[in-house]
């Protein structure tokens, strides 16, 4: 039971066999699920689980490229990131929103994310030692969260896919603003091309790996996929992501580090696609279970931003609380 007096608190609805399949008609005629309607438990789990991860994902995630905001080349770069940082936070906060109409307090999620028990995407795990992985991030990582979110646009949690609306449309301008970067770093001096391969190198297989683990071994695509919740495998997205990015690296004269990369006619039902090479999944796992490069120090510095506002949730409360006095 998740904390009651929320929104969206769940109430003891007994499951049965009739419920669910009610539930599932409304899913399969594509309505859209809100907050306070009768829901199966599982369902609500799901999505508290994969909401609460994507919004720490969109705060922890702005650590990596923060790293750069004070050292940025330029005045127009700097604006720019800044920007797009700022962007992250902004989806973290529209997430956690959303989470919370599911009856989860954003205190309770951020203990989860603090104690290690809820995760967050693998990818911000990795450094960003280059100015060039700024422009990586943006073109990658972006480009991967893209791919997986547009389709959360249709999933069946309204106000979920409400938030995937304007997420994704800025995240098509972060995607964009990082290749034009790995553009003009490809146009500059051998160093800078060389900067940008070396990024391209360290961020194309972590960018893969953000889909998740192969749909031999999700363990929640096939329940999710039935709810519409995801509407596509982790595989069918990891494979878009490739056929769409590939073509890009080709254009400004990067090559992807992938020897096994390769266009398949066959694939795609005849539209064609590339075969690529093996994911390393126990670099995947171990990233994924806090052995990363950065895993402490991202938690670290999310603890310490949690601690060191300690003392502005309190006077918001007690605002709160005062205003709510008065009023009574
Ligand atoms: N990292 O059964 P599945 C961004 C876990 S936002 C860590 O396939 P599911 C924006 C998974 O949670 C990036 N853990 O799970 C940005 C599960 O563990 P659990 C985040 C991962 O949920 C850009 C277990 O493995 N996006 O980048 C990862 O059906 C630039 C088994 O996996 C979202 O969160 C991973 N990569 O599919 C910000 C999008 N993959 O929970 C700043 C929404 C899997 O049972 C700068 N989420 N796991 O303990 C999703 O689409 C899905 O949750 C997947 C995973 C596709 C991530």
């Amino acid at each position: 039971m998740y904390s009651q007096g929320l929104i969206g608190a769940e109430t003891e609805t007994e499951e049965t066999a009739e419920f669910l399949d009610a539930f599932q008609s409304r899913i399969d005629a594509e309505e859209k699920i809100e907050p306070n309607d009768p829901m199966p438990h599982a369902y609500r789990k799901t999505l508290i689980r994969m909401i609460g991860q994507h919004a720490h994902s969109e705060i922890v995630g702005m650590l990596p490229e923060g790293n750069w905001i004070t050292r940025a080349p330029s005045l127009r770069r700097k604006v720019a990131l800044l920007a797009k940082v700022q962007d992250e936070g902004g989806h973290g906060l529209y997430l956690y929103s959303a989470a919370e109409t599911l009856g989860v307090s954003r205190e309770q999620m951020t203990e989860e994310l603090l104690s290690g028990t809820a995760k967050y995407s693998s990818i911000f795990n990795y450094p960003t030692p280059t100015w060039a992985d700024i422009g990586a991030i943006g073109w990658l990582v972006d480009g991967a969260a893209i791919m997986n979110q547009v389709p959360l646009c249709r999933c069946s949690y309204g106000p979920y896919a409400r938030a995937m609306i304007r997420v994704c449309k800025e995240e098509s301008f972060h995607q964009r603003q990082g290749y034009e970067l790995m553009k003009s770093l490809t146009e500059g001096n051998e160093d800078q091309k060389a900067m940008a391969q070396d990024a391209l190198n360290r961020w194309w297989w972590p960018s893969l790996m953000m889909f998740g683990p192969s749909d031999t071994a999700s363990q929640h695509s096939d329940q999710s996929m039935k709810w519409k919740i995801k509407r596509f495998t982790n595989d069918e997205l990891r494979q878009k992501f490739v056929d769409a990015t590939v073509p890009q690296a080709a254009l400004i004269g990067l090559t992807m580090p992938d020897p096994d990369l390769t266009w398949n006619q066959g694939k795609n039902n005849g539209d064609g696609g590339y075969d690529f090479g093996e994911i390393d999944w126990d670099e995947f796992w171990r990233v994924v279970k806090g052995h990363g490069m950065m895993n402490k120090d991202r938690i670290k510095a999310r603890k310490k931003a949690w601690d060191e506002g300690k003392w502005v949730r309190d006077a918001a409360l007690a605002y709160a609380a005062k205003q709510n006095s008065k009023a009574a």
